[in-house]
């Protein structure tokens, strides 16, 4: 039932074009997330899963579909002494860490981030808050990434640690900043990227960064941005507020699939 609701929200949401802002669409707010949401989320993954499948490819658009302006959401900048001075010297320092259950860990460049295969994709980007926007994506399949890097059999999750802090509430008895995680088998999905260009252009300040992530099946708050390391674990539950992100410690579901 839940789910059902859900996805006749999405429904709404999508054919709404009378409410669309230059691409983006927008659609009054929404009284029952995410409260609703959180009593079902086993039900509604394990139904999602089942219906379309592990692997089932998220939706792609045509260049005709993307937004003119791809609307930008949460941190809007760092701004941190840190982020500043890898935005002012083009993140040539900036590295990506890869460790927790690995047999190998991983410090990547930008440049061999870049190096590696590409995919592009233009898909539609869905906000809890009743606002999606279509916009074309390229990055590195986090598959190749955590290929390299070569999982444990004990790793189950798959964190990532951004630069911005979220100031608020204090979660962990330091400045909790933005994370997220996904579970194998979305990270290892073929649409999930390590995106580094948003429609063509290096990916802007406001969208994360040098890097976000793109998890296609996923709500927008499963696309963490400004992402500099990346753990394999077993559990979240010793991470800051044990629920495996910044708004799941907040009350939202974890899994956030479409
Ligand atoms: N690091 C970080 N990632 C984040 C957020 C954030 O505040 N910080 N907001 C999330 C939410 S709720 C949405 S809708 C998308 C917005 O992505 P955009 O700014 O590229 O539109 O980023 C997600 N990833
Ligand atoms: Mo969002």
């Amino acid at each position: 039932m839940v789910d059902l609701k859900r996805r006749h929200f999405f429904g709404a949401a999508a054919s709404a074009s009378a409410l669309a802002l230059g691409g983006c669409r927008d659609i009054s707010q929404t009284a029952w997330w995410p409260e609703v949401l959180a009593s079902a989320e086993g039900l509604t993954k394990g139904a999602e899963r089942l219906v379309s499948g592990s692997w089932a490819l998220a939706p792609e658009f045509s260049k005709a579909d993307i937004a003119p302006e791809f609307r930008a959401n949460g941190t809007l900048n760092p701004n941190t002494p840190d982020y500043n001075a890898m935005v002012a010297n083009g993140f040539r320092d900036w590295r990506l860490q890869v460790g927790g259950l690995v047999a190998h860990p991983l410090k990547l460049s930008l440049a061999q981030l870049r190096a590696m295969p590409s995919r592009t994709q233009i898909t539609r980007h869905d906000c809890v808050e009743g606002w999606s926007c279509i916009g074309e994506w390229t990055g590195t399949q986090l598959r190749l990434v955590l290929a390299q890097a070569n999982p444990l059999p004990a790793a189950r999750f798959v964190m990532f640690y951004c630069d911005d802090p979220m100031g608020g509430s204090d979660l962990s008895g330091s400045v909790p900043f933005y994370y997220e995680s996904l579970d194998l088998v979305e990270a290892f999905h073929p649409q999930t990227l390590l995106a580094y260009q948003l429609n063509g252009q290096d990916l802007p300040v406001p969208h994360g960064a040098p890097v976000r992530v793109r998890a296609e099946r996923q709500l927008g708050y499963k696309q963490p941005k400004y992402v500099h390391r990346i753990e394999l674990v077993k559990s979240f539950d010793h991470i800051n507020g044990g629920k495996g992100g910044y708004w799941e410690d907040q009350g939202y579901t974890w899994w956030g699939g479409i």
